[in-house]
């Protein structure tokens, strides 16, 4: 497909519709907004009437349906512009208004419709798969609230509802020819000839709201489509009077409600009446219009596997496999066997975690009162499945209760993800070896091959590219190469470390960005940032696993010491913090506050004189990561190893030259190999230690005798020095440090994590080699682009051999 041209007068007729639609007389009567507004939907309107999910191309056989609870796409406008390859374009014929391009890009509310990783990967994998040609499409959830609003009340987190005003985004194509009805609740009667069916309870109706999802410069547009839950009949009084809708209240289903809002959750289950609800609305519309299309192309049904393949991203969309099943059998009238054979060759299963409690389960009460037939399937795939495990474990009641998909009242949705999918991947070659060896052995007995690893990748379109225009121009003039989509010829940029005119460069803009933060910092924190500093940087959401409270012991170590020697000769070191808690999750919020606390005295302290600063950044999204990024000289990657499934913040901190101080855990392992070990400050217990640890029964007390300046400062922390007084303040973290038994092993790796700080400041005062090795860290990470985690999936997964 050729390259889109911008066509400057249509453009320029479309933005003077805008200014009329708002009731205006002229372009230069709208408000910044406006503008943004205008500039947006201006240029939505010159992409293709349909966006085409990769209808015609005959390249890649099966067309992909990636199904997400979340899609954390972030900032559209700049980033479309960058893709279709008119920004410069644009951005002149609004010289003629004195309309400033970038500064107009501030003024788009993020659409914030995920938590963190999970949701941005779906981002990156539609921007990667509309750029290397893999036809797509995205199907989520138009929730009308994001993720929560963050701010800080008194160094605690408060939340606030995130209206990113879904009814006026000008990138939104509102497809009504799509709507799809849903039904709930009910029960299953016996029809005529004894067969039994579902009668819901009720009708919702799903209306299709498409995103467009822009390939590079390729001219291809494939849609992110986003359901939004709706009454069938909004104003049919008779059917109110009926009682209809008060059936539908009384059983707790509102649909306006459904869609309202996105689960505040990372890692972490909440086995909700709602959450299901969402879940199953979104993979019914996605399901009937899976099958609409293919039936819209021609196709037979049972060639669905050929044609389609269903990516789950976690186990959150798992109902769709009952449900494909349900339409297979229900309405196209397939046998049970027919509609297993196709069902089971077109899902498959992306698990992005091991952690116990974030496993998907749900109580079978719930799911029979919503989905009576679903459940019934469920049982029906459970006890197929036994026959399955009874022939290889004869008689063996534990493994059993391992595999069940149901079991112990529960369903289980991963496992119903195993059984019932073709393909099973990890999200980091660590990961997707510990998901074999410790999470599913049994199921890895018996069906070996559909096991695989694809280490997850970011779009080096929005996150070096756009982020960072600066670098990105110096690497267009060092390599000459479109880099943009062959991120492996960042290869190319090793020769340059001997370059002292590159470095010097490098270096500056490096300090350039640092400056845009600072001034960031200072315009929303008001803290003074000295650009000279290191910049130490840990953005993520904030989780017990992820250690941010490690980080924090380090800098309070360092308080210790400044204290002990007010003359310490130390780096001057700004430590950044951007994360959301999610709001019940009680003992994050208290790290936030604890850091919160720390900072306020630290910051204030005219012995520290600007030696360390602490900053908590807050309400950290997308477009606050696209300006702590390019600024980061340290990127913190040091959750306890075996837990972070992947990570992805790790592999954008690395390509925008910062160095990881990291375990061994998720892809900081990869991203050790490939950045050689001189070039990264590995630490801390590896997987193995940490089971070897647990296993003896682990004692963070014995940690604290072998370590006084340890205590010193839990001691500290218990003090109130850090709370006015109060010393329950940062009682529920260090109970869980203490008491609670450290769970995540902080203090076992606290000695080893200050002396990687160490190496840090001594690395730092040579500037050459510190420039050099943060030059080979951009030249290197080439392959954590998601074009090649995409290429992956195709080779291994998507379009395999069967
Ligand atoms: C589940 C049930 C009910 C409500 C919410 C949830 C829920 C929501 C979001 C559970 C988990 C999530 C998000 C998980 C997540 O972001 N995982 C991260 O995925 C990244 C992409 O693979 C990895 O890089 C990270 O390591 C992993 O933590």
């Amino acid at each position: 497909m050729p390259k889109p041209t911008f066509k400057q007068d249509s453009f320029l007729a479309a933005l003077t519709r805008q200014w009329q639609a708002f009731g205006l007389t002229s372009a230069q009567d709208m408000t910044q907004h406006q503008w943004w507004h205008a500039v947006s939907a201006a240029v939505a309107e010159q992409l293709p009437p349909r966006p085409d999910s990769g209808k015609g191309s005959n390249k890649v056989k099966r067309h992909v349906n990636y199904i997400s609870m979340e899609f954390l796409v972030g900032r559209l406008t700049g980033n479309n512009l960058i893709n279709l390859g008119w920004y410069d374009q644009v951005a002149k014929a609004l010289e003629q208004y004195d309309i400033n391009l970038t500064n107009l890009l501030e003024e788009e509310v993020d659409p914030a419709l995920g938590n963190g990783g999970l949701g941005r990967l779906a981002a990156c994998y539609l921007d990667s798969m509309a750029s290397v040609g893999q036809p797509a499409i995205g199907y989520g959830l138009n929730y009308q609230y994001g993720l929560f609003r963050q701010s800080f009340v008194e160094g605690k987190q408060h939340e606030a509802p995130d209206d990113w005003h879904r009814n006026d985004y000008p990138w939104f194509r509102h497809n009504s020819a799509l709507a799809v009805d849903v039904g709930v609740g009910g029960k299953i009667v016996k029809g005529e000839g004894g067969k039994s069916y579902w009668k819901p309870g009720f009708n919702l109706r799903g209306e299709a709201w498409d995103l467009p999802v822009i390939g590079y410069k390729n001219g291809v547009t494939q849609p992110l489509r986003l359901w939004e839950a709706t009454h069938v009949h909004p104003f049919d009084l008779e059917k109110f009077n009926d009682g209809k809708f008060l059936q539908a209240e009384q059983q707790g289903i509102d649909a306006a409600k459904l869609t309202k809002v996105l689960y505040p959750n990372d890692n972490h289950e909440e086995g909700k009446r709602l959450r299901l609800m969402q879940q199953y609305f979104q993979c019914a519309c996605s399901v009937a219009d899976i099958l609409r299309r293919h039936h819209f192309l021609g196709r037979n049904i049972h060639e669905l596997p050929d044609y389609e393949v269903i990516q789950l991203n976690d186990t959150h969309p798992t109902i769709g496999i009952p449900e494909m099943l349900r339409v297979l059998i229900d309405e196209h009238q397939m046998s049970w066997n027919d509609a297993w054979h196709i069902t089971s060759r077109t899902f498959a299963y992306t698990n992005h975690t091991l952690m116990p409690e974030a496993l998907e389960t749900w109580d079978e009460r719930l799911v029979r009162s919503l989905l009576p037939r679903h459940f019934a399937i469920i049982k029906q795939i459970n006890a197929n499945f036994k026959k399955l495990v009874d022939q290889h474990w004869p008689g063996d009641e534990a493994v059993w209760a391992k595999l069940a998909v149901h079991y112990d009242k529960q369903v289980r949705m991963a496992n119903l993800c195993v059984v019932a999918g073709f393909a099973v991947n990890g999200v980091a070659a660590l990961h997707s070896d510990l998901v074999v060896k410790d999470l599913f052995p049994e199921y890895h007995q018996l069906w070996p091959e559909k096991f695989h690893n694809v280490t997850n990748g970011i779009t080096p379109r929005r996150w070096l590219k756009q982020c960072n225009p600066e670098l990105s121009a110096l690497i267009d003039e060092t390599l000459k190469t479109e880099w943009v989509t062959d991120l492996d010829a960042l290869k190319g940029l090793e020769a340059s470390v001997k370059d002292k005119k590159f470095c010097k460069r490098y270096r500056q803009i490096k300090y350039d960005n640092k400056v845009r933060l600072a001034e960031y910092v200072k315009h929303h924190v008001g803290i003074e940032l000295n650009p000279e500093a290191i910049f130490d940087v840990q953005i993520k959401r904030l989780h017990e696993y992820k250690r941010q409270h490690l980080n924090l012991l380090h800098i309070i170590h360092l308080y210790h010491q400044i204290r002990a020697n007010p003359k310490l000769d130390i780096v001057p070191r700004v430590f950044l913090f951007g994360a959301k808690a999610a709001p019940g999750y009680y003992l994050a919020k208290n790290i936030i506050y604890a850091i919160n606390q720390v900072a306020e005295k630290i910051n204030n302290d005219p012995l520290v004189a600007d030696r360390i600063k602490v900053v908590f950044i807050p309400d950290y999204r997308v477009s606050v990561a696209e300006v702590m990024i390019p600024a980061a000289d340290v990127s913190e990657q040091i959750s306890t190893a075996g837990k972070e499934a992947s990570g992805t913040g790790n592999m954008k901190l690395a390509l925008n030259g910062a160095l990881t101080v990291g375990t061994l855990d998720g892809a900081n392992v990869e991203i050790a190999e490939q950045v050689g070990d001189e070039n990264i400050f590995i630490f801390g217990n590896t997987v193995d230690e940490v089971k070897a640890l647990v296993k003896k029964g682990y004692k963070p007390k014995t940690w604290l005798k072998k370590d006084k300046g340890l205590k010193a400062i839990l001691d500290e922390l218990a003090s109130g020095f850090y709370s006015n007084g109060d010393k329950k303040a940062f009682e529920p973290l260090l109970h869980s440090l203490l008491d609670g038994g450290d769970p995540y092993l902080v203090l076992a790796d606290f000695a080893e994590y200050c002396e990687a700080q160490d190496k840090v400041d001594k690395l730092y005062r040579d500037r050459d080699e510190w420039t050099k090795r943060t030059v080979l860290n951009t030249a290197r990470v080439g392959m954590f682009s998601s074009d090649r985690s995409i290429r992956d999936y195709q080779q291994r997964i998507w379009q395999a051999k069967r």
